[in-house]
């Protein structure tokens, strides 16, 4: 069978990361997610990749579940098919994930965007959770990321209504980090991806680490670990490169220990 996930290099320490079922509008199969989940674990540890972008191939960035699979299914079958430990893989990586989205982003589709630490839009990208409107609910995290990152009364439009929105309005509400003119996308995320790869990879992580976990913390446990992670990158040679860099008066070179 053809591989639906295609995994590349963008730029030296850049992986970048394709879905590509174009015919089915980048839907994601049991064996696209998997696909996926195999990339990003095996990304996740590779020492030569510092950053990776996702996105998809054609119209869509991905168009959600697959529905033509996913229409005859009971619960005993969504229970044993333990899908969300697909998920966990991508939401566990500790590189920075930008999704460079290329067109629609709904239902899953809209959820892995939401897996990524930045999200690019093209112009022309819609993002949307109609799952509603086929009889279900986001079942890959979207309504509790969907909140977290535009507030309730947004976030239950889009759940609630199964409304498509636009990249613009996705740009106002905070469901992205930038709007790009289509045909610059991929050139913006590669500059981008190449910016993070350029500085030191254990503080981006640890970085990444303290804000996702500290949203879910009180606030003094999550301030506790901002501050064990601060001191802790005072043990690796790249604070001592950067900080010497800075004081030598030239560009740091940072090695990733
Ligand atoms: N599943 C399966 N096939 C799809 C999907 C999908 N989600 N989306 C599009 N396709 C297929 C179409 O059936 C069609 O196939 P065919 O040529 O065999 O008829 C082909 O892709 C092209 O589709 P369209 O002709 O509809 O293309 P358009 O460009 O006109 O429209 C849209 C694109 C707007 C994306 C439209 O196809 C659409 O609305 N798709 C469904 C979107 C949707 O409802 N997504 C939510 C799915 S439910 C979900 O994601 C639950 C998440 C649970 C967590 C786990 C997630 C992985």
């Amino acid at each position: 069978m053809k591989p639906t996930v295609i995994v590349e290099d963008l730029a030296p320490h850049v992986a970048l990361v394709r879905i590509e079922r174009p015919e089915a509008r980048n839907a994601l199969d049991i064996p696209t997610r998997h696909a996926l989940a195999e990339a990003f674990a095996r990304l996740s540890v590779d020492p030569d990749v510092r950053v990776i972008v996702i996105t998809g191939t054609g119209k869509a960035f991905a168009a959600g579940a697959d529905l033509k699979d996913m229409a005859p299914r009971t619960s005993p079958e969504m229970i044993a098919r333990r899908t969300h430990l697909h998920w966990q893989v991508i939401a566990q990586c500790p590189k920075p994930v930008i999704a460079a989205v290329n067109g629609f982003a709904l239902g899953g589709g809209c959820e892995l965007a939401m897996h990524a630490d930045l999200i690019l839009a093209a112009e022309s990208a819609k993002f949307g959770q109609p799952e509603i409107k086929v009889g279900i609910m986001p079942g890959a995290g979207g309504t509790q990321r969907l909140v977290r990152a535009v507030g309730k009364f947004k976030a239950m439009k889009i759940l609630l209504t199964g409304a498509i929105i636009d990249a613009a309005e996705a740009d106002r509400i905070g469901l992205v980090t930038e709007v790009v003119p289509d045909a610059q996308l991929m050139d913006r995320a590669r500059a981008l991806a190449v910016e993070l790869a350029m500085l030191p990879p254990i503080a981006l992580a640890e970085i990444k680490d303290v804000v996702l976990h500290g949203e879910d913390l009180p606030l003094g446990a999550a301030l506790a670990l901002e501050r064990k992670a601060f001191q802790l990158l005072f043990s690796t040679d790249d604070q001592k490169e950067g900080m010497g860099a800075f004081l030598d008066k030239r560009s740091p070179d940072f090695k990733g220990r």
